[in-house]
């Protein structure tokens, strides 16, 4: 009789400690979020292989042995780019939330370039450089690149830039507003990066009239519960090394972490098609131009207005089982 209790009980505890490691697991399968995926590597890539598989249907790729001639690959080290840029006051983003009032990339604070560079190589740090030509202060770091116009034709040579950022700093999750196609290439310690093609923009509560989405969630661990349209949305990732070389098509939204203290240069080149060009053109002019000009005239109430748009378009395309 005691020894049945005692199996009953026993029985009794263990199927309440499966039922509550199952409530658990469909709880974090519930709570997944995105569905990433890994980017497809190679070492280098024929032009007709590249053009077929990659630039025609817009997929993401990683090109690990494209810097293998550059000299910047062994060149560019911390000490070389403060010696040749010097002490040139940069300007630095955070990861704060951007200022609804402002421009969307209003600098948080400057600080002279060689100083910059000290920081991000010895302690983490929230601070960016975003967006700077480096060569309009050391042109002669031209010669130590080259466009990979093996691969495709259509590069902007006048606007090759980089970045720059400390072991934690994030890029915010954006499109580039002038659609290039990107070709990414890193420098210095691991960069974390997640890709989302363009179809899912209004999933990922893109902000109305603007390239950017709503800055409330946390990319790497979203909030499925307050943001229900970000669960299913299917994405890429990647994690890049010293000398890796990641294309990004054009309208990629992107989101990227600094794991270490590192750089990236970004070359861009315009897409074949006459309507990405007029898209691009439209972007820059209108788009930009007109939220500029509404940012400024009615800051915090326009960002509220819109940020209610975003979710209000992402309820609506998760209800329609969108994008197809
Ligand atoms: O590396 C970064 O911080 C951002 C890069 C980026 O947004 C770009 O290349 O378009």
């Amino acid at each position: 009789m005691l020894i049945r209790r005692v199996v009953l009980i026993r029985y009794f505890v263990s199927s309440c400690v499966v039922s509550v490691l199952l409530l658990a697991l469909i709880r974090e399968i519930g709570n997944m979020g995105f569905i990433l995926r890994p980017v497809d590597t190679v070492e280098n890539i024929s032009s007709s292989e590249f053009k077929n598989h990659y630039l025609q249907p817009r997929r993401p790729l990683i090109i690990k042995g494209l810097t293998g001639s550059w000299p910047a690959k062994e060149k560019w080290t911390p000490d070389y780019l403060k010696q040749v840029v010097g002490k040139k006051i940069v300007p630095l983003y955070d990861n704060s939330k951007a200022d609804p009032s402002k421009p969307i990339n209003s600098a948080a604070a400057e600080m002279p370039f060689d100083d910059y560079i000290d920081l991000i190589m010895s302690e983490p740090t929230e601070l960016r450089i975003f967006f700077f030509n480096i060569f309009k202060h050391a042109p002669q770091l031209l010669d130590d690149i080259a466009f990979p116009k093996e691969l495709m034709g259509g590069f902007l040579e006048s606007m090759p830039s980089m970045f720059f950022g400390g072991s934690n700093s994030v890029t915010f999750l954006h499109y580039d507003i002038d659609l290039p196609h990107i070709f990414h290439t890193h420098f210095g310690g691991k960069k974390h990066v997640i890709l989302f093609e363009n179809k899912w923009k209004r999933r990922l509560y893109c902000i109305p009239n603007a390239t950017y989405a709503l800055e409330d969630y946390d990319v790497l661990n979203p909030d499925i519960q307050k943001f229900p349209s970000l669960e299913g949305v299917e994405g890429q990732e990647v994690f890049l090394e010293h000398g890796d070389t990641l294309f990004m098509p054009t309208g990629y939204w992107h989101w990227m972490k600094y794991i270490e203290g590192g750089y990236s240069l970004s070359l861009r080149a315009w897409d074949a098609s006459v309507s990405r060009k007029a898209a691009s053109i439209y972007n820059l002019a209108i788009k930009g131009g007109v939220d500029s000009v509404l940012k400024m005239s009615f800051k915090a109430k326009y960002a509220k207005y819109r940020e209610g748009l975003a979710v209000k378009w992402a309820n609506r395309e998760l209800a329609a089982g969108k994008p197809f």
